[in-house]
This record gives C-alpha cells, sequence and structure tokens, in this order.
C-alpha cells in the first residue's frame, strides 16, 4: 500500500497530519527507489541525445505516471485530505532550458524510454538556469533562476556521480562532474539523463541581476543558459560552454564505449549522436580529435565520425543559425582548430561552392555546414520546415547529399500534455474508447465516434469548463488576478519573438478595444491571455511586452471594456504554467509569419487538449490542418511562398510603407501604440521605439496579416457561440491529435536514423 510506504517515511506521522513539504520529500525518496528498482535499458547501440537545454518540467507526477503509481498516490493523498497538486507545487523547475528546443528534448527522451530504446541525453547543469521573469512597471526584468536545491541532495533529481573528466582548457584544463537525473518511460525502464557541471564552479560570482564577471570562465562556466551574448567575452563565453558540453559527451560516449569492451574504431556501430541544433555541433571535430589521440589516422576518424552523427535543425532564421568567428574559436578551442580547418579544406577541395564552405571568406565557422557534411543525417522538424530548408535555405546542400536529407514532424509526450495535464479529458477518452490510446495514440481515432454525440459533446464543454475554472484558481492564487471562467480563453504561449507576432496580437487587442469603447459589444466577454520571456538583449522584443502590459492594465482599469476584454500576461512563463494553461485554452492562437515557425509543439498540445488553431500555414500548423480539415481550425494570412518572395531582393519587397500609413485601420491601430493613453501608462520610449520599428521595418511582417488577422478571429469567436458545433470541433481535434505523440516521432527517428533495436 502506497500510504504505508508514505508513513514509513514521515518519521512517525500519518499522512493527513504531515505537512505538504514533509509529504513531498518522503514521495520523492520513494520515486527515486521505484526508478532505481526499474530496469536501465540496454542495448547494443546507443543514442545520445546531445542537447544546450532539456525543459524537462517537474519531474514528481511525470514519474509516478510512468511508474503506474499516479492514481494509487493521488487517491491516497486525497483520502488524507492532501492535493497532490498543491504538494507538486513544492518542486522547483529545473531552469534548464529556454523554449520549444527544449521542451521537446524532454519529451523525446520521455519517449525513448517508452519505446525501450537505449537513449540518454546529455546537457549541462545550469545553476541559474535562462532567469526568472518579474514585472514591474509594465516591462520585463530579469534575475537568476536559482532552481537547485543549496546541496544536490536527497530534495533534488539530479544526483551527483562519481564521473568526471578533463577538458582542456585555454591551455591548462578544468574538470567536470556528472550529474544524473532518471528518465522513466511508462510502463517501461530507464535512461539518464546526463548533466555536466563545472567542478570548480562559483555561484558568487552573480549578485543581483543577471551580470557577471564574463571572463572569469573556470568559475561561470555553467552559471546560466545563453549568457548575454551582445558582446565578445559573451560570445566568447557561449563557445565555451558548447564546447566544455560537447567535450564531456564525447568522453562520456567513448568511457562507455570501452566499458562495453568495444574498440574506438566501431563507435559508430554501438552509439548515434544527434546534434540537438548547432550547440553541439563542435562534437564532430571534438571527437575527431580524440580518435586521433588514440592514434586513428584522420581520413578514418573523419569517417567514423561522419557515421556516427546526426544533425537537426529547428530553425531557418539566419541569426539563430550559428556562425562563430574562427578567431573566438583560436581562443577558446584551439585544439579544434585545425581539425575544422582539415574539415573545411577537404569541402573544398570537393566541391566548388563557396556556399559549401565551411569557413567563409570573413573566416566565420558556420556550425550547420560542418553538421551537415561530416553527419549522416539532417532532419527539419515538420514537413513545411523540411521542404524549405531543401528548395531553399539549404538548397546546395540537398542537391549534393539529397540521401542526407529527411523530415521528422515534432511530437510531444501525451502523458504529460494529456495524462498529466487534463485527467479529466483523459478520463473522458478511457471512459469513450479505452485506454489502448495510453500506448497508441493513432487510437485517439475511435473518438470520431462520438463527434455526432450530444451528450459525448456536453460532457466535453464541461470538461473545458472545469479546466477553465481551475485556471481561474491558480490565476488567483499566484497572480491575485480574477479571471471570468464564461469567457473565451484565447492563449498566445511561446517565446517572445518577431516572427511569432505577439505584436500582431497587440494590434487585434487595439483593435477590439476601440471597437467596444465605440459600442460594438460582443456576444461574450473575450480573454486573451500571454506567457512568454523575451531574451533580455532583444530591444524590441521587450518593447513588446511592454506594450501588452500597457494593454492589460489599460483595458483592466477601463470600466466600459473591462466587462469584455481582459488581457493578461502570465508573470514567468514555465512548464508549469502551460500545463494550467493549455487545458483551458478555448483557442490556440499559432500566427507566425508563414515560413519562419520551424514546427512549434504548443500548437501540438493544444489541440490535443481540445483547443482550436487560430493559425498561418505555417510549421506544423500545416500538418495540423491536413489532419482536422478546414471546419476545424482557422487558417488565414499570407503562405510561406508568398512571404519568401517577399523577402526576395527588388521590387516586391515587403515593405510596411504599403499599410502605414496609407491603410487608414491599420494606421488607427499603429497610432493608438503611441497614443496620449498609452504613452501616459507607458514609456514613451519603448512605446516610440516599437511604433517607428513596426511601422518602418516590420521585418516579421505583421502589419501583411493584420486584417485577415483580425476578421479570422473574429469569425472564429462568432462560431464559439455554437456550442455544439464547437465541441464538434474539440473532439476532433483531440481526435486526429494522435499524430503528434512524441512516441511516433520517436519511432520514426529510430527507424530512419538511429537503428536502435
Ligand atoms: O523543434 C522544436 C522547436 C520548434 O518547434 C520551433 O518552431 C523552433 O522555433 C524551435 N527552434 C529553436 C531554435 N532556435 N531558434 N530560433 O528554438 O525548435
Amino acid at each position: 500500500m502506497i500510504k504505508n510506504e508514505l508513513e514509513k517515511r514521515l518519521n512517525g506521522k500519518s499522512l493527513s497530519e504531515a505537512e505538504n513539504g514533509e509529504i513531498y520529500a518522503a514521495l520523492l525518496e520513494l520515486t527515486k527507489e521505484k526508478l532505481a528498482a526499474a530496469p536501465r535499458i540496454a542495448g547494443d547501440r546507443k543514442l545520445y541525445y546531445v542537447s544546450a537545454e532539456f525543459l524537462v518540467g517537474k519531474l514528481l507526477s511525470n514519474n509516478l505516471i510512468n511508474l503506474g503509481l499516479f492514481d494509487e498516490v493521488r487517491e491516497a493523498l486525497e483520502d488524507a485530505g492532501k492535493s497532490l497538486s498543491e504538494i507538486e507545487e513544492i518542486e522547483p523547475e529545473p531552469s534548464l532550458g529556454n523554449g520549444g528546443l527544449g521542451r521537446l528534448a524532454a519529451c523525446y527522451l520521455d519517449s525513448a524510454a517508452t519505446l525501450d530504446l537505449p537513449a540518454d541525453g546529455v546537457g549541462l547543469l545550469y545553476h541559474f538556469g535562462l532567469f526568472r521573469q518579474s514585472f514591474w512597471d509594465h516591462k520585463q526584468y530579469e534575475k537568476p533562476d536559482r532552481w537547485l536545491p543549496a546541496e544536490s541532495g536527497p530534495e533534488c533529481w539530479a544526483e551527483k556521480t562519481d564521473v568526471s573528466f578533463t577538458v582542456p582548457f585555454l591551455g591548462g584544463a578544468v574538470k567536470s562532474v556528472m550529474y544524473d537525473v532518471t528518465v522513466s518511460g511508462y510502463e517501461g525502464g530507464t535512461n539518464r539523463l546526463h548533466l555536466f557541471d563545472l567542478e570548480t564552479v562559483d555561484e558568487s560570482l552573480v549578485k543581483d541581476g543577471i551580470d557577471f564577471d564574463k571572463t572569469d570562465i573556470a568559475k561561470n562556466l555553467t552559471l546560466f543558459l545563453y549568457p548575454d551574448d551582445s558582446d565578445d567575452n559573451g560570445r566568447l563565453l557561449r563557445v565555451y560552454q558548447q564546447y566544455f558540453m560537447v567535450s564531456n559527451a564525447a568522453q562520456l560516449i567513448i568511457k562507455e564505449l570501452a566499458g562495453k569492451g568495444y574498440a574506438l574504431r566501431d563507435l559508430h556501430k554501438h552509439a548515434v549522436v544527434q546534434i540537438n541544433d548547432t550547440h553541439p555541433s563542435m562534437i564532430i571535430p571534438e571527437l575527431i580529435r580524440l580518435m586521433l589521440k588514440d592514434g586513428i589516422h584522420m581520413d578514418e576518424a573523419i569517417s567514423l565520425v561522419s557515421k556516427t552523427c546526426a544533425y537537426t535543425n529547428h530553425t531557418i532564421l539566419a541569426e539563430a543559425l550559428e556562425k562563430w568567428p574562427l578567431h573566438y574559436l583560436e581562443k577558446a578551442v584551439p585544439e579544434l582548430v585545425p581539425i575544422i580547418k582539415e574539415l573545411d579544406r577537404r569541402v573544398r577541395a570537393k566541391f566548388d561552392d563557396e556556399k559549401l564552405a565551411i569557413i567563409d571568406e570573413h573566416n566565420l565557422v558556420h556550425m550547420a555546414n560542418m553538421d551537415i557534411h561530416y553527419g549522416f543525417s539532417v532532419n527539419g522538424v515538420a514537413a513545411l520546415h523540411t521542404d524549405i530548408l531543401k528548395e531553399a535555405e539549404l538548397k546546395c546542400f540537398a542537391e549534393v547529399y539529397p540521401e542526407k536529407f529527411n523530415n521528422k514532424t515534432n511530437g510531444v509526450t501525451f502523458r504529460r500534455w494529456l495524462m498529466h495535464c487534463d485527467p479529466e479529458l483523459s478520463a473522458f477518452i478511457t471512459r469513450k474508447i479505452g485506454d489502448g490510446w495510453k500506448k497508441n495514440a493513432d487510437e485517439l481515432e475511435k473518438l470520431l465516434a462520438f463527434k455526432d454525440d450530444p451528450e459525448a459533446l456536453e460532457e466535453l464543454l464541461k470538461i473545458k469548463g472545469q479546466k477553465k475554472e481551475q485556471l481561474c484558481q491558480y490565476m488567483k492564487e499566484r497572480a491575485g488576478v480574477e479571471l471570468d471562467p464564461e469567457s473565451i480563453f484565447d492563449i498566445q504561449i511561446k517565446r517572445l519573438h518577431e516572427y511569432k507576432r505577439q505584436q500582431m496580437n497587440a494590434l487585434y487587442i487595439i483593435w477590439k478595444y476601440k471597437q467596444i469603447k465605440a459600442g460594438h459589444k460582443p456576444a461574450r466577454k473575450l480573454t486573451l491571455l500571454f506567457g512568454a520571456k523575451a531574451a533580455p538583449a532583444y530591444i524590441i522584443a521587450k518593447d513588446i511586452i511592454h506594450l501588452i502590459l500597457c494593454l492589460s492594465d489599460l483595458i483592466a482599469n477601463d470600466p466600459e471594456v473591462s466587462p469584455w476584454l481582459e488581457v493578461r500576461m502570465v508573470e514567468n512563463y514555465n512548464v508549469t504554467w502551460a500545463e494550467k494553461l493549455i487545458p483551458a485554452c478555448d483557442i490556440s492562437e499559432q500566427i507566425s509569419l508563414a515560413s519562419k515557425e520551424a514546427s512549434g509543439t504548443g500548437n501540438m498540445k493544444f489541440m490535443l487538449n481540445g483547443a482550436v488553431t487560430l493559425g498561418t500555414e505555417d510549421g506544423a500548423n500545416v500538418e495540423i490542418h491536413e489532419l482536422v480539415g478546414d471546419e476545424n481550425i482557422c487558417i488565414f494570412g499570407k503562405s510561406s511562398e508568398e512571404v519568401l518572395e517577399l523577402y526576395k531582393e527588388g521590387e516586391g519587397r515587403y515593405s510596411p510603407a504599403a499599410y502605414y500609413p496609407c491603410d487608414p485601420e491599420i494606421e488607427e491601430l499603429l497610432d493608438f501604440i503611441i497614443s496620449p493613453a498609452l504613452m501616459r501608462m507607458g514609456d514613451p520610449e519603448n512605446l516610440g521605439r516599437l511604433y517607428r520599428d513596426m511601422s518602418r521595418k516590420d521585418w516579421f511582417m505583421a502589419l501583411l496579416d493584420t486584417k485577415e488577422y483580425i476578421a479570422a478571429k473574429e469569425r472564429l469567436l462568432s462560431e464559439y457561440e455554437d456550442r455544439q458545433a464547437w465541441a464538434k470541433k474539440m473532439l476532433v481535434n483531440v481526435a486526429k491529435a494522435g499524430f503528434f505523440s512524441s512516441d511516433r516521432a520517436i519511432a520514426q527517428y529510430n527507424e530512419d536514423v538511429w537503428h536502435l533495436k
């Protein structure tokens, strides 16, 4: 009995007498024991998923679900008058990621373990993570997010191991310490997430904000994820960090290979390395370096490493495809430079095309180019994204290596993003179609049998209502804000970036505000919720946050408008917030400029939880559209082909001047950003800068789709009023979401790329 097992750990207290903190500690200990007893997944060939980010989220419930203990624990606690979700609040959320890329890595580890594939993650243990966001005076402020307990002891999932490596560094060396987080599979065995820390790291370098001495590398290397790179020292630090990560990964791989009794020459038979975006790209020259040290000849080392490494591209934004000045590498990783030069020399000897070079004429090292030449697989993360890579961004590479290019549309784990975050919906699904969907997500399609069943649809609406009530409660406790559960919840949660076009949503808000002021009251109140962190040095992104926060305040304080419209941005948006927001959502905002969002994974989570997508034909929205059909999604905006045309040099090139000031409707919306009402509330510098940027540059073309967006959203809002018809849309979305299970994505990676079992 779980109750007895827990009470054994409560020093004589019963569950009902114990404090939540004590129960959490008991649960953690018990869960860890069970995980330790679960079989470690083994195999002759193993995947190393190397990534700068692993946005794992809180782990207690996830592990309980995977161990098959979740319901029993929840019930035992309920019987004792306790709530598992309240107890889970005690757990700090590991600050090990930024956005979709990191969350995807966490989903993939979960699915690999579920499919019984030997697959470990390798990354870094950042003490202060990305940053903790707070709002003051309608602006974002950043603080270190110290999520680790003082001593990594029993109260933490990451456990110190005795594995340590020596990493060459500035003519000398630094030592690492490896921490392990056990990764459980659903009703399966376990893998590990290996997180490396620097032995000599010194947290006292960080005082109050997120500034610290960037030059003291032997003390600061694992303090922050993505330290500010707006100056040379910051950029150098990022190179050091990446090298520290990949050198540890490479040494671990080689150690494990030797541990199994295999020769280094057989690396490619027993190990596969997935390079998650370009941050871990230096693992290619690092593995080659270690092989050369071991006496393997350059030709053979290159060939072996090329058969071991595969690369996933997560973006077509040029600024995110890393290019490091060679002189940084000469300073930070001098041992790798001759190898990288040799890799480039070989490329140049083979191909007479500057675009294919690794080191360009400006002495910039193109990390993705190195991955493509010296990896055996290159994949995009949604069908459209892969097509754009093949036909535009990486066309010259796809022409010379057509066999390397493949698509792996992203996926999300349904354990966390349905079973855990919406147990009510999960129970509904199981009542209707049995629980086969938990292991085989395609079975969700069986729900389609209920799409004309008024009772089932009514139940679905009731569940959504419950999730909205729960979110309202959470918002009240967390943010002191009372939302109206009867209103429509329209949610945009994702990193703040101009291409994701939160600013276009802000223009909608202005439009709606003006409509209400002009007496056009909607049928029902609309609540717009945002969650987003802006990179600390990304000025315009922070200005967009400022605009949204000002609008939020303006509306909340306007008695004419506030009964009909509410805008809130949650502070410090993270996985925990996402788990509360997604199940409560009616309208999922996926409004990126077509061609720019590689895939998106929030779009999948929302759909799975019965929200209707309002989106452009971008990333995985395209596949969602194909699956659910026109009636169950609301698509608007220019296509990716049209957008790519508009970016080309020459006459047809996009200019916001086509909309501002010549289109009076758009003019009115943009002018509002610098209207006295907003300028009084906000900071004229931020608002003025954003207004100028949007009216003169608008690099991500928000104005291009604004009018269509407003019309589409209004259409969707009116459709919401036919509750049965809306419930049918919800049901179709849930039923068709099976394709977006990360179990499917991982099975495809394994089939086409990894060949683990
Ligand atoms: O593949 C995971 C995730 C995609 O869903 C997003 O569309 C994409 O923006 C994100 N990419 C990154 C990489 N850097 N940038 N920009 O985070 O990957």
